[in-house]
């Protein structure tokens, strides 16, 4: 389609080469050589310069100026001698396919619900590969800190099978774990589970899980990428925090690089791209992204009518990223020799995504017939090639030797982060069953003409009864093949992807060291926000502990009161601070510094919870343990973002997410999209996430304390959310004998002083979380005033847990009749008398969850429905959470 600017829109992200006069371009292109000739190079910059300013002060369109031809980055010319042994590595790639395409194979034969990817490792073969034989480095054993530790792989996540695939070769995986592949509940292979897996967590079992989950292989995976562009995007802040850790001197992440592998669908994820620009501003070359551009994604082409890699290239350059095409094989080097008319990269530029798919998914004659003999020109320049050689013709992503030129210059690119877009072929090697096909990604299963095509295809050493077993394959211990395998690798430092979980254990400040939180504010109004921001003050100052604490905001610190820590602890900037801040001459101004501690992401909640991930995880990836404090709009945590805190979850982060300015009418003018009902829910169905909701700054540092403890000391696998408001008032003291309830979830703040009046009166129990406890601690007093009823109030910090605890001591009774335990809410309110009426800020369903154990009746109240604006005593009274409606529910549960 031609727009009015004389544009081919479809063509837009190709330089579009189409030349009306091509003796007139080449006087232009000769007069050019000859000034750089005279003039050099920066001359001839300027010029251009001068020139496309001018072009746009006439009103010339531009064209697309970031985009470069369709062809290999790295010129032949500046090709590296590739330094391995090809043809072994050939057969090993051929090998580790086979055997990835055996286990999915093999699972969908016995059952076929399992699902399983073959064409997506297909295509991202040789990638792999090549990082395995050459670049990706590990960490030797114990050696991970420093920057003698390893590299740092996301892979993509449905290329898992590869993976596996290579793990086996190396003797790290059994052959009954790959015949296990995505059957992860059964215990007939228990002995194959890693000895470090939590027992009490994980499912024993001989599986393989289906995509990287650290939850589920803890020796294993080290980043959870099923989740399309979640990758992309933790392995940019990865990188990032990396450089934080550097710049603090906490730790020497020098040599170390992040890789990361995304297919080219999974560009279209708004969080693939959403780091571009943050990594190229801050240097990150230590981060290589490779997209493994099939050209497909699961329904049909990614880009049918454009071309994604053009489009990519623009989007990454335009950030400030060092683009690498990886388009074509060496095959390819002698025809764009001799292109010297262009016709050749003409013709590619014409050639649509949707074309190419096609050829992927044709032969050689084809090809011919359709790409070559458009132009007689083209026609003649392969007219020596027979119809196999022109299907032999490799795209890049298939060729060891361009993948590793390409692979060289990333690592060795120096201030900017890499993208190597490299062109591959979906289902490569599948024949006419699944190479560019547009069902190649479902495919499955592959009948046994399918198989023996594959393997005459990879030629393996396999027999027809091999291959109608689907017989798994390696080759014994002495073949050249493994003792090339196991050299590369102890080359490059060991076996990966492994993931650990040694670190020292921090000792962490006892209860008694926050006495100032636990004796209450004496009256002064604070909100539990602002005790936060004190705890978090003084843990600064620890000297065990203050290095280790990695503050993150989303452009809410001033918000939350934190702002005094910018001054404090400055704020990272790997560029440190080129300009004076506006407010210098204030004693805590805005200061950016190398070493700063403080991660400031701007308004950007998937950034920052990514960097949260990268330093909760860092105990894991860098043997370093680290405590990071993500405060955040709470109705923007799990509700925006809620898929990057499951990916912490089975990262096994340890860290706080505090969410600030939280329920649904204690933030009181914001409104619907602003105001939290349901946050605790969603945190409840986290298995690892232990939530609450505290009302008063002694119930806060009990549980942030419990939380170090339990998380640096213990090292235990859970993450914390936690609530805070900022609503003031006056803060009480930690009250005698509290402290296990708070902990466990809940506790009696407050027996009724009519509770053993002469005459008895009708009595209830009142549960409040959060700043709904004040109105229920309000509403206990106009019972016993109004209604002449006594009321005793429970702070519950914690439905989820309670729920969590009801459900445990469930299972085990059911299990040990004999030696029954009574849950805590049934302990608490077994001998409570009167109905229970329970009210927080969030919806009903929040107080809900321990319905199961609350004796007799059991009313809940809670904020279900949209937000609103207002004031929050209004708010309180619509949602019917303020101490009236409670006082009146609990009279007409009396009635
Ligand atoms: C957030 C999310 N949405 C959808 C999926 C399901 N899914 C798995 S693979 C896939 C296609 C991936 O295409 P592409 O990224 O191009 O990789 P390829 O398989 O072609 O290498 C989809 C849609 C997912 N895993 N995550």
């Amino acid at each position: 389609m031609t727009d009015l600017s004389g544009f081919d829109s479809s063509a837009f992200w190709r330089v579009n080469p189409k030349d009306a006069d091509p003796l007139e371009t080449r006087e232009w292109l000769n007069a050019f050589d000859a000034l750089i000739e005279a003039e050099g190079r920066e001359r001839a910059t300027y010029l251009l310069r001068r020139l496309l300013d001018h072009a746009r002060k006439r009103r010339v369109q531009l064209p697309p100026v970031l985009n470069t031809p369709y062809r290999n980055s790295v010129d032949l010319v500046d090709q590296p001698q590739f330094p391995g042994n090809l043809e072994i590595e050939q057969r090993l790639s051929s090998i580790v396919r086979w055997n990835a395409l055996a286990m999915v194979v093999r699972a969908n034969r016995a059952f076929p619900e399992l699902g399983g990817h073959i064409a997506s490792y297909a295509s991202a073969a040789d990638l792999f590969e090549v990082g395995f034989n050459h670049f990706f480095r590990a960490s030797p054993a114990g050696g991970k800190t420093g920057a003698e530790g390893g590299d740092l792989v996301y892979f993509q996540p449905h290329s898992a099978t590869g993976v596996y695939s290579r793990a086996f070769l190396e003797g790290r995986l059994s052959e009954a774990q790959l015949a296990h592949y995505r059957r992860e509940t059964g215990s007939d292979g228990a002995d194959s589970v890693p000895a470090s897996v939590d027992a009490a967590s994980v499912h024993k079992g001989p599986g393989l899980s289906s995509y990287p989950h650290p939850w589920l292989m803890p020796d294993f995976w080290q980043f959870p990428t099923g989740s399309m562009g979640l990758g992309p995007i933790q392995a940019i802040y990865q990188a990032r925090f990396m450089k934080y850790l550097a710049g603090r001197g906490l730790l020497d992440t020098g040599g170390r690089k992040v890789w990361a592998f995304a297919g080219d669908g999974e560009m279209d994820e708004p969080e693939s791209l959403a780091g571009l620009s943050l990594a190229a501003r801050e240097g990150l070359d230590n981060l290589i992204v490779v997209v493994n551009c099939n050209l497909q994604r699961l329904d049909g082409p990614v880009r049918g009518n454009g071309s994604v890699i053009q489009e990519l290239e623009g989007l990454y350059a335009g950030a400030g990223w060092n683009v690498v095409k990886l388009l074509w094989g060496s095959d390819w080097d002698s025809l764009f020799a001799r292109d010297e008319d262009g016709m050749l990269l003409q013709r590619l530029h014409e050639t649509v995504d949707g074309e190419f798919q096609t050829y992927a998914a044709t032969d050689g004659r084809f090809n011919r017939e359709h790409f070559f003999n458009k132009y007689p020109e083209l026609r003649a320049r392969v007219a020596h090639m027979s119809d196999d050689d022109i299907d032999r013709l490799r795209r890049g992503g298939h060729d060891p030797i361009k993948i590793y030129a390409a692979y060289h210059t990333a690592v060795n690119h120096r201030g900017q982060p890499t993208v190597i877009l490299a062109q591959t072929k979906k289902g490569y090697g599948m024949g006419h069953w699944g190479q560019g096909r547009m069902t190649t990604h479902q495919q499955k299963k592959l009948d046994v003409e399918a198989l023996r095509a594959f393997r005459d295809r990879f030629a393996l050493p396999l027999s027809d009864e091999d291959i109608e077993q689907v017989r798994f394959f390696k080759p014994a211990a002495e073949a050249p093949e493994m003792r090339y395998l196991h050299a590369e690798r102890q080359a490059l430092g060991g076996y990966l992807p492994a993931r650990t979980s040694s670190a020292p254990k921090l000792a962490v400040l006892a209860l008694s060291q926050f006495a100032k939180i636990l004796e209450g504010s004496s009256g002064r109004e604070q909100s539990t926000t602002m005790v936060f921001v004190q705890m978090l003050a003084q843990l600064l100052k620890d000297p065990v502990l203050g290095k280790r604490i990695v503050p993150i905001v989303a452009d809410e610190a001033r918000t939350f009161g934190m702002q005094t820590l910018f001054r404090q602890i400055g704020i990272y900037s790997a560029l440190g601070q080129l300009y004076e801040p506006e407010d210098h001459d204030e004693l805590l101004y805005y200061k950016e510094a190398k070493d700063g501690q403080i991660l400031e992401e701007g308004i950007n909640e998937a950034g920052a919870v990514s960097s949260w991930i990268a330093a909760a995880t860092s105990y894991s990836a860098h043997g370093t343990p680290m405590l990071p404090f993500y405060a955040f709009y709470s109705m923007f945590g799990f509700q925006r973002i809620g898929d990057l805190i499951w990916a912490a979850a089975d990262s096994r982060s340890r860290g706080f997410l505090i969410g600030a300015t939280a329920g649904r009418t204690t933030l009181a003018g914001e409104g619907l999209q602003h105001q939290d009902g349901t946050s605790h829910l969603a945190a409840s169905t986290i298995q690892n996430c232990v939530a609450y909701d505290p009302c008063f700054g002694y119930e806060l540092a009990v549980i942030l304390q419990d939380g170090m403890r339990r998380m640096l000391a213990e090292q235990e696998d859970v993450f914390y959310y936690v609530t805070v408001m900022n609503e003031n008032y006056a803060q009480p003291p930690l009250p005698p004998a509290a402290e296990e309830g708070i902990r466990r979830g809940m506790y009696r703040l407050r027996e009724s002083p009519l509770a053993g009046a002469a005459k008895p009166l009708p009595r209830v129990q009142l549960l409040g979380s959060g700043t709904i406890l004040r109105e229920a601690l309000a509403a206990a007093e106009i019972l016993e005033q109004e209604y002449d009823i006594a009321a005793d109030v429970w702070s519950v910090t914690s439905f989820t847990e309670l729920r969590r605890d009801g459900i445990a001591c469930e299972l085990w009774n059911r299990e040990h009749p004999e030696r029954a335990r009574q849950c805590w809410v049934a302990q608490c309110l077994g001998n409570a008398p009167g109905p229970v009426i329970a009210a927080s800020d969030y919806v009903r369903a929040v107080a809900d969850l321990i319905r199961n154990w609350v004796p007799g009746t059991y009313l809940t109240l809670g904020t279900d429905g949209f937000g609103r604006s207002d004031t929050r005593s209004a708010l309180r009274r619509y949602f019917q959470v303020d101490a009236q409606s409670i006082a009146r529910t609990a009279a007409s549960a009396i009635a």
